[in-house]
């Protein structure tokens, strides 16, 4: 992960050293996308075409782009009208710093950048037919369908109890639909066949409602420090979880299951090598931070 990450992280900063951004602009969005995230997004990419046993090159302009869409998703969401955050990853956020319009800019910037990252995959060898499947598929699953469709749901419903079936839409649309993106994203690129992008489907799906379920699960247990929050900042949320709706130990267990049904996914899928997809499904419910 941390070999992939880095690699990533490398290309990121290259992407956004251009004179060609005006300064403030690229200084914004600068410092939140080389910000010390996990890369998670970047990683299931990768990961996805080696389990293919496939050379990563292809992959790494759309693990670029799935990072630039994350990280704009986290600046808008920090900003006023919305979460209202201070503080992310334990630095203050984009708002804070470089003033709400920078900020919203910097966020529409990586989100347009992302789409003419992505297409760059097309010189880096991936042929142009699963380029444009990938294009259109990271629009579906980042845009009103999918993830902002979520934040939407999302915001829709604080403060007011929500259904156990109105929670889950919430967690896949803002949550999953991403990550299931990289993995199919991976696997269009590694030239799956259709059934083996939905059984990947099941897995991604599986692995983001966990990941969800797992960030609830630590905004009660976890160490704040740690996850780069300012401790009680999480109170001003009135927003419904897992661990309040079911209780923290029918969420533990729902977690288990999720990992279980995500690996047997993985099995049915018949990969070269599905080793690093089982270790960052493990990582989801095991990560602390
Ligand atoms: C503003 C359109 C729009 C969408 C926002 C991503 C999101 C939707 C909101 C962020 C709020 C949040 C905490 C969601 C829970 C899951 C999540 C995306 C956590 C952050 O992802 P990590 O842990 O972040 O991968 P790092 O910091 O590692 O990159």
């Amino acid at each position: 992960m941390k070999t992939k990450a880095d690699l990533v992280g490398k290309r990121l900063a290259d992407l956004i050293e251009t004179p060609e951004i005006p300064e403030t602009l690229r200084q914004a969005m600068a410092y939140s996308l080389l910000a010390g995230g996990k890369r998670l997004r970047p990683v299931l990419v990768l990961a996805t075409l080696e389990a293919f046993g496939k050379s990563i090159d292809a992959g790494i302009p759309v693990a670029c782009a799935v990072e630039m869409v994350h990280t704009y998703s986290l600046i808008h969401d920090d900003l006023p009208a919305m979460d209202n955050d201070d503080f992310r990853r334990g630095k203050p956020t984009n708002h804070k710093v470089y003033g709400e319009a920078t900020a919203i800019l910097a966020g529409d910037a990586l989100l347009t950048y992302a789409f003419e990252t992505v297409c760059s995959a097309e010189e880096a060898g991936a042929p142009s037919g699963r380029v444009l499947r990938i294009v259109r598929e990271l629009a579906s699953y980042a845009g009103p369908r999918g993830m902002v469709g979520g934040q939407s749901a999302d915001m829709e419903g604080e403060d007011i109890p929500l259904t156990p079936e109105q929670l889950r839409y919430i967690h896949q649309h803002k949550t999953a639909d991403l990550l299931v993106f990289c993995v199919r994203a991976g696997a269009i690129l590694a030239g799956a066949s259709e059934r083996q992008l939905s059984l990947l489907t099941r897995y991604a799906n599986n692995i983001g409602l966990a990941f969800q379920i797992q960030d609830d699960i630590l905004d009660v247990t976890g160490d704040e420090t740690k996850m780069g929050k300012p401790v009680g900042s999480d109170e001003k949320r009135k927003k419904s979880t897992y661990p309040a709706l079911i209780g923290m130990e029918k969420s533990r267990s729902l977690l288990k299951q999720l990992i279980e049904e995500a690996n047997l996914a993985l099995v049915e899928a018949a990969l070269e090598d599905n080793s690093i997809l089982r270790a960052l499904a493990a990582f989801i419910i095991e990560r602390d931070y």
